[in-house]
């Protein structure tokens, strides 16, 4: 059995790109792995947020996960800051790694462009996140394609931690699905869809009502000219809603090119899929809202059983750094 791990931040609402990129590959990877999946409150400190909005949200986040069907009987679903460990490791691992390695992530690079005072947590937040995966001796990390990078850097942490201090951390590997890896704006489809950046018509939030999707999905960017081709270079829009209806529905995206020749048709299908895929995680969603004791009882058992290894996995490397425990 394979040790799986991923997290997602509590720094917004959810959206359709969260939803194919990663959350439906954990509830497949759930039955067949050792899974923990995680609440990453620590990282979500790295942007404004406001603290009534970050408890409110990381609650609701557990909410989500268990709306898209995650089985708290079967996986370890927790808050990071429960186990301290996160940030006792992510220590050891900033005296790992460099700052010339932190200042190519490019991630760091789009968050803290234009911002006049970047916090220090940014910049070493991908140290953080090694810190999460390396804990567990993971052996897979169901992303999306934006963390591929991050994921790089990790196996590089834990390689150079291997080689200076002796064998220590198990070196993970991303999976990244083939399809909805890399969900775009649907107002700026040259950028990926994302819960910090304000755009309220270009994000399908998982818990929008099936008539905003509708509305949104139909007032979608698309491009000059009028023919359905996939060509995400050339015409990203267009190519985008080709890849949500091949996400949403298992066909190919060649295929589904190949079924339109104008734009109205492709983009009703695009809502008539999403809102299909959706609608039934916001109802499961509305009801465990209204038990959000039941919630964090599950987050509460979630964090003593991940705390049970991190503690282990902590003790090893920091008595490989030569700490006295
Ligand atoms: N647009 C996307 N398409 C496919 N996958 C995506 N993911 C995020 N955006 C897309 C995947 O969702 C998981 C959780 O990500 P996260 O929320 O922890 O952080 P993120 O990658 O930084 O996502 P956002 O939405 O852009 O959040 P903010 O704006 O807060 O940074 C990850 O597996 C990610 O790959």
């Amino acid at each position: 059995m394979a040790t799986v791990f991923s997290g997602v931040q509590p720094s917004g609402d959810f959206h359709l790109g969260n939803y194919l990129g990663a959350f439906r590959n954990w509830v497949t990877a759930q039955h067949d792995n050792d899974a923990y999946f995680c609440v990453v409150d620590l990282h979500a400190l790295t942007l404004e947020i406001d603290p009534a909005d970050l408890r409110r949200r990381t609650l609701d986040a557990a909410v989500v996960l268990l709306a898209v069907g995650l089985d708290p009987e079967v996986v370890t679903l927790f808050v990071q800051s429960q186990v301290p460990e996160h940030s006792r490791l992510a220590w050891l691992l900033e005296c790992t790694a460099t700052m010339g390695e932190l200042g190519r992530m490019t991630q760091f690079k789009e968050k803290s462009t234009g911002s006049e005072s970047v916090r220090a947590g940014l910049f070493t937040y991908p140290v953080l996140m090694a810190a999460d995966i390396l804990l567990y001796d993971v052996d897979e990390v169901p992303v999306g394609d934006d963390q591929r990078q991050h994921l790089e850097l990790t196996r590089d942490l834990a390689i150079r931690f291997n080689n200076r201090y002796g064998e220590t951390f198990k070196v993970p590997r991303a999976t990244i699905p083939k399809v909805g890896a890399r969900v775009m704006d649907l107002q700026h489809p040259e950028a990926k869809m994302s819960k910090s950046v304000e755009s309220p018509l270009g994000t399908v939030r998982i818990l929008d009502d099936p008539d905003d999707i509708v509305r949104k999905v139909r007032r979608a960017v698309t491009d000059a000219g009028t023919t359905v081709e996939h060509d995400p270079a050339g015409k990203p829009g267009v190519s985008n809603l080709l890849e949500l209806l091949a996400a949403s529905t298992g066909v190919g995206v060649a295929e589904a090119a190949d079924r339109y020749d104008a734009y109205g048709p492709l983009k009703q299908d695009v809502a008539d899929a999403v809102v299909a895929l959706l609608s039934p995680v916001r109802e499961r969603a509305l009801e465990l809202r209204s038990d959000l004791g039941e919630v964090e009882r599950i987050l509460g058992a979630g964090a003593t059983r991940a705390h049970e290894v991190a503690q282990r996995t902590y003790a090893r490397a920091a008595t490989a750094m030569g700490l006295v425990l």
